[in-house]
């Protein structure tokens, strides 16, 4: 760690008569990107492939909570080559809601259009701003937006929507889906060192800005490989050499919500959590820049 790293890690330390954070992921490169402020915006980055029938919902429940009405948050949908009217919904736009659309001109997958959403919503946030990446299905309840700044606020790097915490719950998904998100926390949850996390694969997280942006910087393109689901936990293992800041908030899925169905290949999705989990085991961990 360098001198002046050190140096303003303990001044913004003290400055919040906060201890200096002790991280415990093996290999990682301790940096401290809390900052003394109040988040002043959020940024929901919505992936989006044939949503015609939730998006609507969904902006509506965004453009109702207090901190849209306050002028905090932006919403950056990426539509990831949708064959149905998801484009035209976010070009028609909603009252009061500042919205961005980015387009795919082809289906690229879930991975690749999150990589999309980061990169626009790195570009526009300053660093104490929260990005928040959440399923476009309006399974997702929005109103935890406030616990997530709060948690954010507090020192937390990233915050992830958890099901498996107490309060949270799953129990609307379909029983294969509930098995899946259970098997691959359980496993990741063993062969990696994260050990206090309950929910690896939960698609709703809250990021620090300055945070995605460093991590960001160092891996450029390589920042998100998956191109399906199993980016959700890429992501989080990417981050985990930076030795973050997780905090889990009980989620309740609402599966009970959805119009559409599922985009979730079963089969596949284990496949690529198993090649992510081997490959993570094998690779060296990044040296900084
Ligand atoms: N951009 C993009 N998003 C996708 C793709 N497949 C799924 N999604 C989005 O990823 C999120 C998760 O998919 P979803 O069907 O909700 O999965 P489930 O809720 O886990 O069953 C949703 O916002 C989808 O619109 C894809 O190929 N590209
Ligand atoms: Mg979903």
């Amino acid at each position: 760690m360098s001198t002046t790293n050190t140096i303003n890690e303990s001044l913004i330390n003290s400055l919040n008569g906060n201890n200096v954070k002790v991280h415990t992921a093996e290999n990682a490169i301790h940096e401290s990107f809390f900052i003394p402020k109040p988040v002043s915006k959020a940024y929901f980055v919505l992936p989006a492939y044939n949503e015609e029938e939730s998006l609507p919902n969904l902006l509506k429940r965004i453009a109702g909570l207090p901190q849209s009405k306050s002028g905090m948050v932006e919403v950056i949908v990426v539509d990831d080559g949708s064959k149905d009217k998801t484009a035209d919904i976010v070009k028609q736009g909603v009252n009061g809601l500042p919205l961005r659309l980015i387009s795919h001109k082809r289906n690229m997958g879930l991975g690749q259009a999150v990589q999309t959403g980061i990169k626009e919503a790195i570009k526009l946030a300053s660093d104490e701003d929260i990005i928040v990446i959440m399923d476009a299905d309006d399974t997702h309840d929005v109103t935890l937006l406030s616990k997530m700044i709060e948690k954010i606020e507090s020192g937390s790097d990233i915050v992830i929507a958890s099901r498996f915490v107490n309060g949270g719950d799953d129990k609307s998904a379909p029983p294969f889906r509930r098995l899946l998100s259970r098997g691959a926390s359980f496993v990741f949850k063993t062969v990696l060192p994260l050990n206090d996390i309950k929910d690896f694969t939960s698609g709703y997280r809250a990021y620090r800005a300055n945070m995605l942006k460093r991590v960001s910087k160092h891996w450029g393109e390589r920042l998100i490989e998956e191109k399906g689901f199993a980016c959700m936990v890429e992501l989080l293992l990417k981050l985990r050499h930076w030795s973050p800041e997780i905090t889990e908030v009980p989620f309740e899925l609402r599966y009970d919500r959805k119009l559409g169905s599922s985009k979730l290949k079963l089969f596949r999705t284990i496949f690529q959590y198993i090649k992510l989990a081997m490959r993570d085991r094998l690779a060296p961990p990044p040296r900084r820049l």
